[in-house]
């Protein structure tokens, strides 16, 4: 089980984030809004206060959260390294601040480089992690999201939530519990969302039509094609869908643009586990994605596979073909439910 961090816990990293002069704040490869979202909103507020800040990730950001999250303030690694050589003096960087992750080989190699020659580095988390790591570490596997422990330790900064942060962790809210729906959100997640949207700084309908809205007809017919294969076991319990590669092909949608279609299937009556099936691009992997609407912990089936995550959502990729990977994999969850 998780334990929320204490007020004074998060005091403590709030004093350790604030004594850092250079500051620069990661996330995990192929990051989520959560993960850049975060980053966003500390990184505003650590600029209000006078601090150098830059958001630097192991790879360019994609297009997709770009549109959406300004990006003007994040560079890749590649990028940070370069302009970082072109200075004689190399700039030292006093804290590194990981998001959305405690597991140094989530944030790629240059990252982690860059993580041994910072002076220090924290990781800010949600996801549920040792004794040990939640000891030094800002970790809270109560937390909804990252976005949400951030939002508490800005507030405890005493920085007020600008448009731009309102926005940064109003999105990584939204999208890290598919609109409120888990388990995880709590009171405290709806009292700082309250927060955020106060004084109108965000507009919820554009958000979640940003996000959500906007999509190509296309995205809803291969959405139809993939929930018309929709499968359940004997007792309903189990759902699942899978897609493969030639879909997407056909109907030009990106893996990414499928990653909600999980979440369909938790409508299902009886149903405790569902799972999404997605042929990746490298030739014979699978991955496998899990959700619960709480009764289950799907991190444990996660785990069983080799994989990880949170109690009610997690993944793993499996190698095999699709047919087999779905039967071992629904056979691993009949015998863990
Ligand atoms: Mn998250």
């Amino acid at each position: 089980m998780g334990e929320q961090l204490s007020h004074l816990a998060l005091k403590g990293f709030v004093k350790l984030i604030l004594a850092a002069k250079r500051v620069v704040i990661t996330t995990h490869i192929n990051p989520d809004a959560d993960g850049v979202g975060s980053q966003l909103a500390l990184a505003h507020a650590l600029l209000s206060l006078g601090k150098e800040v830059t958001c630097v990730n192991e790879a360019e950001m994609g297009r997709r959260w770009g549109r959406f999250l300004p990006n003007k303030l994040f560079l890749s690694s590649e990028e940070f390294l370069k302009q970082k050589n072109r200075k004689a003096k190399l700039p030292k960087i006093d804290l590194m601040i990981v998001m959305d992750t405690h597991t140094p080989e989530r944030i790629g190699s240059n990252m982690q480089m860059l993580l041994q020659k910072s002076e220090r580095f924290i990781f800010i988390d949600h996801h549920p992690c040792s004794r040990y790591s939640r000891a030094i570490h800002c970790i809270d596997s109560e937390a909804a999201a990252t976005g949400e422990l951030v939002g508490r330790l800005i507030s405890l900064m005493g920085v007020p939530f600008s448009p731009e942060i309102a926005r940064a962790l109003y999105t990584a809210i939204v999208v890290d519990t598919s609109s409120f729906r888990y388990p995880t959100v709590s009171a405290a997640t709806h009292h700082l969302v309250a927060t955020l949207l106060e004084d109108k700084k965000i507009n919820p309908s554009e958000v979640y039509s940003h996000l959500y809205g906007a999509k190509a007809i296309s995205h809803l017919q291969i959405l139809g094609e993939v929930l018309r294969e929709a499968q359940v076991n004997g007792d309903h319990t189990i759902a699942w869908i899978s897609i493969p590669r030639r879909l997407l092909k056909r109907f030009r949608v990106s893996e990414e643009d499928t990653n909600p279609f999980i979440n369909h299937l938790l409508n299902v009556d009886r149903v405790k586990v569902v799972m999404m099936f997605r042929e990746s691009a490298k030739a014979g992997q699978v991955k496998v994605s899990f959700r619960s609407n709480g009764s289950v912990d799907v991190s444990e089936i996660a785990k069983t596979l080799g994989g990880g995550g949170h109690n009610h959502s997690a993944a793993v990729i499996l190698t095999g073909r699709m047919s087999e990977v779905i039967v071992r994999t629904v056979a691993v969850a009949e015998l863990l439910l």
